[in-house]
């Protein structure tokens, strides 16, 4: 009889993620002090059709029956974030006790259905009052979050053992202050943008620091970074090695600072007169030691070994499969790829899949369902890449689906949906799609089916 199974670890943790500026809504509720996204929103034409973070999946006030449909579907784990304008209106300066306490009944109630936390201390909704003082171009932010990441630790570190300093640097620097597509929507020369990247880094520091020193017994801290990924043309050592000189080269900035212990001189060559301004000292901070490091990945690019044996980027053919998220090209490899080269880069211990998943306009519900067969599609093919490489031993020890239900998806506003769970934004009724009763199964069996 014939047999297929593939198995997870035993102690493999399956859980969905999101972040507070996306789901929480109650923007201007109980003292929460406005985010740059809260004013970005609202000047024309940077998300689609206007769209605000005001109500969002109104999880603020619906978190107890968001909590019993994951439970109802099996989840167990659970990355959320927690809204600094929430805890500190201002950025620093005076707490804000009804946040403070929301996220205790937050926790309470995860606790109630048995949901482990994995918290995010920032996932991009900077305080505006920090902005308006510099943002991530000014070492203010750098001390502010210092006192945030402390205040946090404190206060919820005896419910949560599981921290995330930072979500993707490269989306609130570079895409926010270089692009201009993420709030605050500035377009800074290379040097300015550096120095956030750089602050950035001193605030992971920051971030591991609080933990190691507030965060009592168990508690674990890493990163989310979304690396850049290649993925070798061919799984022929020329190509695997080229692929691998390049994931190193594209984020020598980030994961090669932070587990290099200092900055790469080709980096700061490269940057030339461009280069961040930092003390060698920064680094006793940015590389303490974390405990994992967390990845979210959605694609990468192709690349091989070209005639002089240095990494050549493919581009992509106008007809190459992606999702409705245009930079969403479908590359399951990439789930295989982007933690080994990590592992076998930077040694890395323990690595976490913090995001995957899909962005789709997805079909209204019909009858009560959802058959968005697709996302089941991507699902099942990045998780048989992700147990290809666990099999071939890479320490993956954990994927958080992007995401639990459909939410504010940035400059996208809402008609991108990423979620598992539908969400209907005019009556805030969910309904879970074809892909959460498919995740349900696979993490109910610990195994892909
Ligand atoms: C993550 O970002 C975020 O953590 C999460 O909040 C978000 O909802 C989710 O993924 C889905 O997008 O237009 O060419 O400049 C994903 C990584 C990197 C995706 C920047 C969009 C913009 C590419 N993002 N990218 S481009």
């Amino acid at each position: 009889m014939l047999s297929y199974s593939c198995p997870f670890p035993s102690d493999f943790v399956w859980g969905v993620a999101t972040a507070a500026p996306q789901i929480e809504g109650a923007a201007f509720e109980d003292g929460k002090g406005e985010s740059v996204w809260d004013k970005f929103c609202r000047i024309p034409g940077k998300v689609y059709n206007g769209e605000t973070l005001d109500i969002a999946c109104d999880h603020y006030h619906k978190f107890k029956d968001d909590f019993a449909l994951m439970r109802h579907l099996g989840v167990r784990h659970y990355r959320l974030s927690i809204a600094w304008p929430r805890i500190y209106p201002m950025g620093d300066g005076e707490i804000n006790q009804a946040g403070v306490d929301f996220y205790h009944r937050l926790f309470d109630a995860m606790a109630e259905n048995e949901i482990t936390p994995w918290v995010t201390m920032f996932h991009w909704d900077l305080p505006q009052a920090l902005e308006d003082r510099g943002g991530w171009t000014s070492q203010v932010t750098v001390d502010a979050f210092a006192h945030y990441a402390d205040m946090i630790v404190k206060a919820f570190g005896n419910r949560v053992k599981n921290w995330i300093t930072l979500n993707e640097i490269r989306c609130f620097t570079q895409l926010a202050y270089g692009v201009g597509t993420k709030a605050p929507g500035r377009r800074e020369p290379h040097a300015v943008v550096n120095q956030t990247y750089h602050h950035a880094l001193l605030c992971h520091g920051h971030g591991v620091r609080a933990v190691r020193e507030h965060g009592g017994p168990g508690a674990r801290v890493g990163l989310t970074d979304n690396s850049e990924v290649s993925v070798p043309v061919t799984e022929t050592p020329h190509d695997i090695a080229a692929a691998r000189d390049w994931f190193a080269d594209r984020n020598i900035h980030l994961l090669g600072a932070i587990y290099g212990g200092g900055y790469a001189a080709s980096y700061l060559e490269r940057c030339g007169k461009d280069a961040p301004k930092f003390s060698t000292n920064d680094f006793k901070l940015i590389s303490l030691p974390t405990d994992f490091l967390g990845m979210n990945i959605y694609t990468g690019y192709f690349v091989r070994a070209g005639a002089d044996g240095k990494p050549e980027t493919l581009p992509l053919p106008a007809h190459y499969p992606q999702a409705d998220s245009p930079w969403l090209n479908l590359m399951p490899q990439s789930m295989y790829w982007a933690p080994r080269f990590a592992h076998e880069l930077y040694k890395i211990g323990d690595i976490y899949i913090t995001e995957n998943g899909c962005g789709y306009n997805d079909e209204p519900v019909v009858k009560g369902e959802v058959n968005d067969l697709h996302r089941r599609d991507f699902l099942r093919g990045h998780l048989r890449e992700m147990h290809r490489a666990i099999s071939d031993g890479v320490p993956v020890r954990g994927y958080f689906l992007w995401s639990f239900m459909d939410n504010y998806e940035w400059e996208d506003g809402y008609a991108r949906r990423f979620g598992v769970v539908h969400v209907d934004f005019a009556t805030q009724k969910r309904t879970p799609k074809l892909s959460a009763h498919y995740y349900s199964t696979v993490l109910g069996q610990n195994r892909i089916v």
